[in-house]
């Protein structure tokens, strides 16, 4: 990287937070919601316009690096070599035009697809996590410790909406009574957050795009947890796909479950 990686994390840093400034200002104003692919696939303007502004910032600072959004402002990346950015600039969309909290900003680079600077910005609460390669994982300039390894039923567990109206229910329904109880925030950095300070053992999600998980990935691979897809596979960064993250006991207490059902 030409900057070092301590330039770009603060770089990246007072971008973030002008993001969650320029957020709460155009807030003030009405949104604008639009369907994508279908009736509860939203996107408004101010996803719009943060996305802009982030891949404004990066094309100026660093305009050979590519950059995987989920508004359509970005590059088509199809493999991860060199320098990768992942933006979300709103992630929990349908909790910020309902709820106007719950939701994130999330930004990450990658290099040759090792995490490398992650970010997500709760900004109704005003909480920044973020985690530089090697360096730990940080909320607000605390350092936030290895969470206890937990299993999963001695801890609650998250799902994505989406997973309980899939064939699989039967599954994770059952899934939940072998924790201590099932949660739901709807913005998939903020489950992983949940998860990395040690308040959710599992997240679980049908089905996740490469920006929803991303940034998320640092923070975690500093912090001792572990991903997963829903075959034991490490998560790739190029797809969509199924996607668990948990403390290393519920994740092997999940795989476990999966695979017990398989057999039966
Ligand atoms: P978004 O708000 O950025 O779209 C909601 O349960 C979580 O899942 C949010 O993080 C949301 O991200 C994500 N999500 C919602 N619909 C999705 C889809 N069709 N594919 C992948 N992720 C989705
Ligand atoms: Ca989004």
């Amino acid at each position: 990287m030409a900057m070092n990686l301590e330039e770009r994390t603060l770089l990246i840093k007072k971008w973030v937070l002008e993001a969650g400034d320029k957020i709460q200002i155009l807030l003030k104003n009405d949104l604008s919601v639009q369907q994508k692919s279908n009736r509860t696939d939203l996107v408004t303007n101010i996803d719009k316009e943060i996305e802009k502004y982030f891949v404004e910032k990066i094309r100026t600072y660093f305009p050979d690096e590519l950059i995987f959004s989920e508004e359509g402002f970005g590059n088509t990346v199809t493999k991860l070599d060199g320098n990768i950015w992942y933006l979300d600039p709103i992630d929990g969309t349908t909790n910020f035009i309902m709820q106007q909290k719950n939701y994130a900003v999330m930004i990450a680079v990658y290099e040759d697809g090792v995490g490398q600077i992650g970010m997500i910005y709760d900004v109704y609460n005003n909480k920044l996590y973020e985690a530089t390669k090697g360096r730990g994982a940080w909320v607000n300039g605390e350092k936030i410790s290895q969470p206890k390894n937990i299993s999963m039923r001695n801890g609650l567990l998250a799902l994505n909406s989406q997973i309980i109206f899939r064939k699989e229910f039967e599954t994770h329904r059952n899934l939940g009574n072998e924790s201590l109880g099932v949660r739901m925030i709807g913005s998939a950095g903020l489950e992983m957050m949940e998860v990395l300070q040690g308040r959710t053992a599992l997240y679980l999600a049908s089905s996740l795009e490469p920006w929803d998980f991303a940034p998320a990935l640092i923070l975690i691979a500093e912090t001792g947890l572990v991903t997963r897809n829903f075959d034991g596979m490490a998560i790739d960064l190029l797809n969509k796909q199924s996607f668990a993250c948990g403390t290393p006991q519920s994740i092997k207490d999940f795989l476990g479950y999966l695979e017990k059902k398989r057999l039966q």
